[in-house]
Formats: C-alpha cells, structure tokens, sequence
C-alpha cells in the first residue's frame, strides 16, 4: 500500500492515478489525483475511457517517507448530481475547512463542476447537493492568495466540452476557433467568501504571444487545451496547462490573477501516453512539479501514474525545462 518516493518514477503502484494536484496541509504534501479504471471499453476523442468512479488521496511526510493512500475519499454513488466521471480534482483550505473541487458529468452529460468539503486534508468528502451554479467544463484548480481571495481556473477541449460553452450555455454543435482565430483560453471565477459559490460569472483568460496578441486556435504548440493550474512565485502568476494535442505542458506569467497572461515556454516535454496534466507546489523550500504518464501500464492512455520531479526557476523568474525521464 505504500512505498518510498523517487523522482520520475510512479508514486504508488497498486492503484492507477492521474491528474495530480498537490498542496501542502498540516506540513505534509498532500496529492489529490484521479483514479484511472482498468478496463476495456471504448476510447476515442470525447474521452469516453476515463470513466472513473471515485477518489483517493495520497500523502507524504516528505521524500525520505512512504507514501500513503487515504482510502476512498468520495465516490460516484454519494454525489446526487453526477451520473459518471470523476475527472482531475483540486483542494483548498480556508477556515477550519478542506474543500475538494471536482468535475463530473451531471444528470444531463454536461461537464459541471462540484464541490465537496471535510473537516481534514484527507477526507472523506461530503458532497453539496447540487454542483456550483456557473460552472461548467472540466479540470478545476484553485489558487488561494496571499490577499485570501480564491480563484477557481477550469476548462478543457474536446471531452471537457469547453468549445461547446462559447455562447454562455451549452451548445452541443459548439466547435474549437478556425486556426486563425483567438484560441479560447481557460476560464476563471472569484469564489465567494463561503468557498462554495461563484462570486460573479466566469470570465474567460487571455493569453498572449510575446508581441501582446492572442495566441491562436492553430498554435497548437502554445495554445490552451486542459489542465489549468495557477501558482505564485516571487509574486508573479504562473498558468501551465497542457497543450493537449501536441503534448506538452506549457506556462504564461501575469501581474495579476485574472490575467492577461503572456506566454514563456514549454515545462515538460511530452509523457508516455496522449494526456499530460500536473500541478506545482513549493514544500519545504523546493519546488515540484507533480505530473502524470501511462508507464506503469506501458502505454494505455487510461491506465496512468503519478510521478514527481523537482522544478527549478532561473534567476529571471522562467521555469526550467523539465525532462520526464
Ligand atoms: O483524467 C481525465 C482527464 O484527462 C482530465 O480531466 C484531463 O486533464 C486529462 O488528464
């Protein structure tokens, strides 16, 4: 159930998990990763082969310390509004309270994002009852600023259905830009004081190519897929996300948390496996980047594994390219 750490290789083994957002809580790391499923059904561009059921969550010590999984912390059953796939969550704490953000797909198949709490880091969850009005898409990552404001970043092509939410309401026949437009970015919304609720609608990130315009829906090197994470170093804002179709993962650097972001390169290379998704968080002064790949089942997109590597900044604030091996 448990083992020893080590850069670049799966964190746990008995078990497959993907899409690590990792925190510090109570002076421990804390991982809270999707749960892959092994099985042998279809699998093709709407993502239908990550249908997972529930969540586990991971925890070390430190890097010289086993890892532990926690158990199931939510699952499918408990969650009245959602009827199947529980993708990449996130966690935040505020006062007394954790919360776990997670996407799934409600009554009706709409990618809507919920929202569940515990008295401790690693759960069990308890679910609201409805998923956040205003949310929609995939892959929630929230940032909890110095200032204590929140921010919830989320959005995802193809499975994650954000092309399909442009006109502010899903439309099923909603399609990605032609090449030579405006890429669409991810979207943001400030959390209410509660951490429950949107506090306004959500808007939508701009990110910029070195001369101050937007990147392109064609620029599929650089441009917004999935996977937002939003982190702060030396008081700059640091959004990665991965670039889906072309398999990295990428950054772009703002003054403030809203954006507009500019983009400064690429983090990681691409990983075994189509998707590549992670997160970075500074734990006794070192920083990580937590990202996954589909190695431990040599190859299957939908069977993958959490790994980490350290991350290191030059001293004009860029991030360092990052190896997977
Ligand atoms: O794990 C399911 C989906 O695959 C995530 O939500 C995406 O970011 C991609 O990793």
């Amino acid at each position: 159930m448990s083992q020893l750490p080590q850069q670049h290789r799966p964190l746990v083994t008995h078990i497959y998990t993907a899409d690590p957002s990792a925190h510090v809580f109570e002076g421990k790391l804390y991982i809270y990763p999707s749960h892959d499923l092994d099985h042998d059904g279809p699998s093709n561009d709407n993502g239908d082969q990550y249908k997972m059921e529930d969540y586990h969550i991971l925890s070390l010590d430190d890097f010289d310390s086993p890892v532990t999984d926690h158990g199931e912390a939510l699952h499918l059953r408990d969650i009245p509004w959602a009827s199947k796939q529980l993708w990449a969550p996130d966690a935040a704490y505020k006062g007394g309270t954790y919360y776990f953000y997670f996407p799934a797909r409600d009554l009706e198949g709409n990618f809507r994002i919920g929202v569940a709490t515990s008295a401790t880091p690693a759960g069990p969850f308890a679910p609201e009852a409805s998923y956040i009005e205003g949310s929609f898409s995939i892959d929630p990552a929230v940032l909890v600023d110095e200032d204590g404001e929140a921010y919830m970043y989320f959005g995802g092509l193809w499975g994650g259905q954000l092309e399909k939410w442009q006109q502010g309401e899903f439309d099923p026949s909603g399609a990605e830009p032609a090449a030579d437009a405006p890429a669409l970015g991810p979207r943001v919304a400030r959390l209410s004081e509660d951490m429950l609720t949107f506090a306004g609608a959500a808007e939508e990130i701009a990110i910029l190519d070195e001369n101050g315009e937007p990147l392109l829906a064609g620029d599929e090197d650089r441009r917004f897929f999935e996977g937002a994470w939003v982190h702060k170093y030396n008081g700059l804002y640091y959004l990665s996300y991965s670039t889906g179709t072309t398999h990295k993962l990428v950054y772009a650097t703002s003054r403030t948390p809203q954006g507009p972001y500019t983009f400064q390169g690429t983090i990681l290379e691409p990983v075994i496996g189509w998707t590549t998704h992670h997160s970075i968080v500074q734990f006794q002064d070192k920083w990580y980047l937590f990202y996954h790949d589909s190695s431990l089942s040599e190859g299957v997109n939908h069977k993958r594994c959490v790994k980490y590597s350290e991350l290191q900044y030059n001293e004009d604030g860029t991030i360092r390219l990052v190896q997977p091996d």
